[in-house]
C-alpha cells in the first residue's frame, strides 16, 4: 500500500518484536469493514443488534477489569524527569521501551496485526496529521474506522512524510501489566493490556492531546480538551466558541445544544463542530481558528435521552459500536440507565448477566445495567446538528474561550476574563468538585487545568508558559470566560436549570465578545449585571436568582487562593512568573 520506507520500516520491526501470524493493511473500504464486522460476531467480539431499529450498531463488552481510562498507568516518557510535572507520570524513556519491548515480544503469536493509517483532522488539510496504529484488536480497527479517518488516502496523503507511531496489543488484558506510554521525542505511544477506548484508540487521548500538545508547543499552536460550538443569530451569523470542562460537567450536552424555545423561535441555531478535542492555531488574519481532529463522538451514554441531549441520542441510532450498556433482549437493542424513565423488562447487564432491576451489591449500591462509563462510538456525520464548517481545513475562528467546573458554591454562573493572560489564570486554576456519588467524600476539590491534568503531554508549568506565549502572537485574541452551571443552594439543589438554558449564558458572552453589554468589575474579573442574562421564558428564576447566581463569596475566594497556591507549589518551578503575578493581584484585590 505503501513505499514510504519509515512506515514500512516500522512495520518490519514491529512484527519482528510481536511475531503477528499475518499483517492485514487496513484500506478504509466498507466492504473490508463489513468482513471484520463479520469477524468481530463470529468471534464474540462484537453482538449484531436490531439492524431495522439500529443499522449498523454492534454492542461489544469489554473485560471487567478493563472499563475506563488509567491514569495511573498512563506515562510521559522522556529523556529528563523534568519533561513532565509532578502531576503527571513519568518514566525514563530508555527504560519504558526496554520493559515496553518485553511485554510486546511474542504478543501477537497467531493474532493478525492490523494496519491502520489514520488522519487527525481532515485528509490532505495542512493542519491534519497522520499516525499509522498497529493493533491486534479488531474492536480497535473497527472504532477508529468511526473516530478517525482511516485508509488509503490517508497512506496516498502520507506519501513519503513522518507520522506518528502507535502499537497497541491487548496481549492478556492483564491490569498488573497495563501500560499507556507515549514518547513525544520520538512521536511514539506504546499501549498493551486494555482494549478500552481512552487507552487504545491512540488517535484520540494519546495523539490528538498528548502528543499534540507537545507538537504544539514546538510548533506554536494549541492542542486543547475543549469542544467546539457554533452559535447562529437570527441573522444567520454564526460566531464560534470552544470550551473545557472536567469530566461530568456537560462538554457533550454544551457541544449539542439545543436552544430554548424563546431562542429557536427568535432564529437562534446552534452547531457542533466537535465533543472533545480542538486544535487551535493562529490565522493569517491574527484570530484563533479551531478544528476538531476527529471523525466521531465516544461519549458516554448513562444519562442520554431524548431531552437531556436528542442530538447525541440521534447520533447514535445508526453505524455505531457501543460498548458495555445493557443489552434489550426483547427487541435486540440496547439500554443505559437514563435513557427511558421505564426499565426494560429483559436486560443483559454489561458484564454479561440478567439485570434484576432494584438489585444491591455487597456493598449495597444498586448494580447497574450499563457500567456508568459505557460508550457510544458514533461517526460524527449522524449528529442532526454538525456544523458544516466541520471538515472546513482552517477550521473556525473562535470569538471566545470559556473555562468551566463543577462549583457548588465559589464560582459564579459566568465571568470575564481581564486579559489573556488572567484567562490563562482562570483555565490554570480550573477545579471540580466531587459528589457524594462519585466518592462519598463531598466538596473535594480536584483541580484540572483547562482539563488538561491527564492530558499534557509534557511539562504542566511549560503549558502554561505556552499558553502565556501564545497570547502574543494573537494579534485578534478571543476573550477567556469561565462558567459554572453548578451552583447549588442551602438544600444542595442546582438553581440554574443548565442545558439548552446555557445559552442564555452564552449570549451574554458573545455580546461581551463584540463590546454589546456593559460589566462589574471584580476581584475576579467582569461579572454581568443579573438584568443582562435574558430570563424570559425561565420558570423559578428572577433577576434575583440570577444576581445571587452572580454573587461573589469574599471568605471562600480567599480560600480559594490558599488552594490555588498549594496547587502551584504542586506543579513546581516552572509554573510562571505571570501566574503568580496573577495569584498575587486576586490576593490583593480580594483584602480591597
Ligand atoms: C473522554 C474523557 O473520554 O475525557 O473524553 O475521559
Ligand atoms: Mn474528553
Amino acid at each position: 500500500m505503501t513505499q514510504n520506507k519509515k512506515v514500512l520500516e516500522f512495520i518490519e520491526q514491529t512484527k519482528k518484536l510481536c511475531n503477528p501470524e499475518k499483517v492485514v493493511w487496513i484500506d478504509g473500504s466498507e466492504a473490508q469493514l463489513e468482513e471484520l464486522r463479520a469477524l468481530a460476531v463470529k468471534e464474540g467480539i462484537l453482538i449484531k443488534l436490531n439492524q431495522e431499529k439500529l443499522p449498523g450498531c454492534y454492542l461489544h463488552r469489554t473485560c471487567v477489569n478493563d472499563v475506563a481510562r488509567v491514569e495511573g498507568r498512563t506515562f510521559i516518557c522522556s529523556s529528563n524527569k523534568d519533561d513532565s510535572s509532578p502531576i503527571n507520570n513519568w518514566m525514563n524513556k530508555d527504560e519504558a521501551y526496554k520493559m515496553l519491548n518485553g511485554l510486546f515480544e511474542g504478543v501477537m503469536t497467531g493474532r493478525t496485526m492490523y494496519v491502520i493509517p489514520y488522519s487527525m483532522g481532515a485528509v490532505g488539510s495542512k493542519f491534519s496529521k497522520i499516525g499509522i496504529e498497529l493493533t491486534d484488536s479488531v474492536y480497535v480497527v473497527l472504532n477508529m474506522a468511526i473516530m478517525t479517518r482511516v485508509g488509503k488516502k490517508v497512506i496516498d496523503a502520507l506519501g513519503d512524510g513522518d507520522f506518528i507511531k502507535g502499537l497497541h496489543s491487548y496481549a492478556e488484558l492483564n491490569e498488573e501489566k497495563r501500560y499507556i506510554c507515549h514518547f513525544p521525542e520520538d512521536n511514539a505511544i506504546m499501549s498493551i493490556n486494555s482494549n478500552y477506548g481512552g487507552n487504545v484508540l491512540l488517535g484520540k487521548k494519546c495523539f490528538a492531546l498528548r502528543i499534540a500538545s507537545y507538537l504544539g508547543k514546538t510548533e506554536g499552536w494549541m492542542a486543547e480538551h475543549m469542544l467546539i460550538l457554533g452559535i447562529e443569530n437570527p441573522k444567520g451569523e454564526i460566531k464560534y466558541v470552544a470550551a473545557a470542562f472536567p469530566s461530568a460537567c456537560g462538554k457533550t450536552n454544551l457541544a449539542m445544544l439545543i436552544p430554548p424555545e424563546i431562542y429557536k423561535n427568535k432564529g437562534y441555531k446552534c452547531w457542533c463542530v466537535g465533543d472533545d478535542i480542538a486544535w487551535i492555531r493562529v490565522g493569517e488574519d491574527g484570530r484563533l481558528w479551531a478544528v476538531n481532529p476527529e471523525n466521531g463522538f465516544f461519549g458516554v451514554a448513562p444519562g442520554t435521552n431524548m431531552k437531556s441531549n436528542p442530538n447525541a441520542l440521534l447520533s447514535t441510532k445508526k453505524n455505531t459500536i457501543f460498548t458495555n450498556v445493557a443489552y434489550n433482549e426483547d427487541d435486540n437493542t440496547v439500554w443505559w440507565e437514563g435513557m427511558t424513565k421505564e426499565v426494560p423488562e429483559h436486560l443483559i447487564d454489561w458484564k454479561g448477566n440478567k439485570f434484576v432491576a432494584g438489585k444491591v451489591d455487597e456493598n449495597g449500591k444498586p448494580i447497574k445495567a450499563a457500567h456508568p462509563n459505557s460508550r457510544f462510538t458514533a461517526p460524527t456525520v449522524n449528529c442532526p446538528c454538525l456544523s458544516d464548517q466541520f471538515e472546513a481545513p482552517n477550521g473556525v475562528p473562535l470569538s471566545a474561550i470559556i473555562f468551566g467546573g463543577r462549583r457548588a458554591k465559589t464560582a459564579p454562573l459566568v465571568y470575564q476574563s481581564k486579559d489573556w493572560n488572567n484567562g490563562v489564570f482562570v483555565g490554570s486554576i480550573m477545579a471540580s468538585e466531587t459528589t457524594a456519588a462519585a466518592t462519598g467524600a463531598v466538596g473535594v476539590v480536584r483541580r484540572d487545568p483547562m482539563a488538561m491534568r491527564p492530558f499534557v503531554g509534557y511539562n504542566m508549568g511549560d503549558y502554561f508558559k505556552h499558553w502565556i506565549e501564545m497570547g502574543t502572537k494573537i494579534k485578534n485574541q478571543p476573550k477567556i470566560f469561565n462558567v459554572n452551571w453548578f451552583r447549588t443552594d442551602d438544600n444542595g439543589n442546582f438553581i440554574w436549570p443548565g442545558f439548552g438554558d446555557n445559552l442564555r449564558v452564552l449570549d451574554w458572552i458573545l455580546a461581551r465578545c463584540e463590546g454589546k453589554v456593559d460589566a462589574r468589575e471584580t476581584a475576579i474579573g467582569f461579572i454581568p449585571y443579573a438584568k443582562d442574562i435574558n430570563i424570559e421564558g425561565l420558570d423559578g428564576i428572577t433577576e434575583n436568582t440570577v444576581e445571587d447566581l452572580l454573587s461573589i463569596d469574599k471568605d471562600a475566594w480567599t480560600k480559594e487562593t490558599e488552594g490555588i497556591e498549594s496547587f502551584y507549589k504542586e506543579i513546581g518551578e516552572r509554573v510562571p512568573a505571570e501566574l503568580h503575578a496573577q495569584l498575587d493581584a486576586l490576593k490583593k484585590n480580594l483584602n480591597k
